[in-house]
């Protein structure tokens, strides 16, 4: 199982929006591990209808139909089995032999990778939900690759591209396969059972920067802060605040201060 993903990959020049094109196919019974990639994403998203930029033929973007016939209650894993994917194909493809890196690659809750403590790529799982069960679920991957961030100055703070951090140019199409890759081996481990479940999210969990911190949470109600204690298995941050433990399914986070 674990070369599912991929069987069939579609590369085009130009899209609006990867996900978009996967959801086509899902509808028209595509099976599962159909990926499609494009060099430029007119109106590449985020969550809650945000939007993600790219320049043209500078990063990977991606998405992956995936039909895991799970719970939709256990769809956060497919966001952290994602997260797992791609750190570990960043890590593989900038030290391809291992070699000790400078590069710092960590996982935010709820779905994003940092290299150096900043934004360097962002998942967005889009699910169709029949009864209880996934009937389909749209993965999509935003990576930035060969680009400065100084191109988009409202995001230089907290984002970042590979580029920038390591000084070269990187293979794009190595990158993609390496996460295409690394999707089919967490994929499967994801779909194996209960045991499968638990390895992804403790791997997902133990690469979490965002643990032990002081953060301020923006989410849909509202902003909280407190101090980001753990996450749980469906994917909920909890916030130890002074009234108690709050629990929070979705948000950006903001670290306040650094805890050694
Ligand atoms: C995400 O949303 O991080 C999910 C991004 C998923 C993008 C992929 S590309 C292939 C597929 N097709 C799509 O249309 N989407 C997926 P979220 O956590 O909501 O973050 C969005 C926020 O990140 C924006 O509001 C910006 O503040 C910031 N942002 C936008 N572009 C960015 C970039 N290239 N790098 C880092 N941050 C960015």
């Amino acid at each position: 199982m674990a070369d599912i993903i991929g069987r069939t990959v579609l590369q085009l020049p130009d899209v609006t929006s990867t996900n978009d094109v996967v959801r086509d196919h899902a509808e028209r019974g595509e099976p599962e591990g159909f990926v499609v990639s494009a060099d430029r994403q007119r109106m590449g998203r985020g969550r809650m209808g945000r939007s993600w930029v790219s320049p043209a033929a500078a990063s990977v973007q991606m998405s992956v139909l995936l039909r895991p016939r799970f719970p939709a209650s256990k769809a956060s894993g497919i966001t952290q089995m994602a997260a797992v994917a791609v750190a570990a194909a960043i890590r593989e493809t900038v030290s391809p032999h291992g070699a000790i890196s400078p590069l710092l690659v960590t996982l935010k809750w709820p779905n994003d990778v940092l290299l150096n403590s900043k934004k360097c790529a962002g998942i967005l799982v889009e699910s169709v939900v029949q009864g209880e069960v996934i009937a389909y679920a749209v993965l999509g991957i935003g990576v930035n690759v060969n680009f400065s961030m100084r191109e988009f100055p409202s995001l230089e703070a907290v984002a970042t591209t590979l580029a920038d951090e390591i000084g070269y140019q990187l293979d794009r199409e190595g990158l993609q396969a390496a996460i295409i890759a690394n999707l089919g081996k967490y994929y499967t481990l994801l779909c194996s059972g209960d045991s499968g479940e638990i390895a992804v999210f403790q791997e997902w969990r133990s690469q979490l920067s965002t643990l032990g911190q002081a953060v301020r949470v923006a989410t849909s109600s509202g902003i909280e802060e407190g101090v980001a204690m753990e996450v749980e298995r469906d994917g909920a941050l909890l916030l130890m605040q002074p009234g108690g433990l709050l629990r929070l399914d979705s948000g950006d986070v903001t670290v306040l201060k650094k805890s050694e």
